[in-house]
């Protein structure tokens, strides 16, 4: 498999024995339980992040992704749907809708914090161990890194203050801007 997209993961916190750890590089090839997927509402594929990983995931997430869109209408912003991860390493795919920016006037920030803490919910209901983040929001959909940043860092600290599964969680930040807001909000009280 091709590796040279993916840093190997830097662990920069812990909370409730949980390690914190950021990747640089493609989220489609990292190597845990279940990765998470910066959606839209249909579910059914799209541009940035959400591309890639159908396009490395292949049919089976497609068709997944189409079953939830029939039954439950797709996702609204700030829920979370799991599927399996299809031709992915990761075996299951949490895809959450984050936040369009409307300069910070539409609760964009807890929609964000939603994000996170939904899908850190059907990842314990799902008991696993392992959920990595892309940057939610933070392409197409024009939220500032920065503040993206801070606000998943205090959703995902006290989403994980009753975790019993999740030993390991994190994002994989595709730009070295990106991993730098990050590393940055990580590395502040
Ligand atoms: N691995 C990790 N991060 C990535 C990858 C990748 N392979 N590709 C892009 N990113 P975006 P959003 C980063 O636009 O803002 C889609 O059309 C990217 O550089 O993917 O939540 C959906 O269907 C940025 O830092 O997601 C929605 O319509 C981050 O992922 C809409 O875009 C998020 O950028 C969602 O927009």
């Amino acid at each position: 498999m091709q590796r040279n997209s993916l840093s190997s993961a830097t662990i920069v916190s812990q909370i409730n024995n949980i390690d914190i750890v950021l990747y640089k590089g493609d989220i489609t090839f990292v190597e845990e339980i279940a990765i998470a997927n910066a959606a839209n509402s249909s579910l059914l594929g799209g541009g940035g992040v959400d591309g890639a990983i159908h396009y490395r995931a292949g049919k089976q997430l497609k068709q997944e992704c189409w079953e939830i869109f029939k039954k439950e209408k797709g996702c609204k912003p700030g829920h979370a749907k799991i599927t399996s991860g299809g031709n992915l390493p990761a075996q299951y795919v949490i895809h959450t809708v984050g936040p369009v920016w409307h300069n910070g006037v539409r609760n964009e920030d807890i929609v964000l914090g939603n994000c996170y803490k939904n899908s850190i919910i059907v990842a314990e209901k799902n008991k696993i161990s392992g959920l990595i983040f892309p940057s939610i929001s933070t392409g197409i959909f024009g939220y500032p890194v920065e503040k993206a940043a801070e606000v998943s860092k205090i959703a995902v600290s006290s989403a994980l203050e009753n975790s019993k599964f999740l030993k390991r969680v994190g994002w994989c930040l595709f730009d070295r801007v990106t991993y730098m807001a990050y590393e940055k909000a990580w590395s502040t009280k």
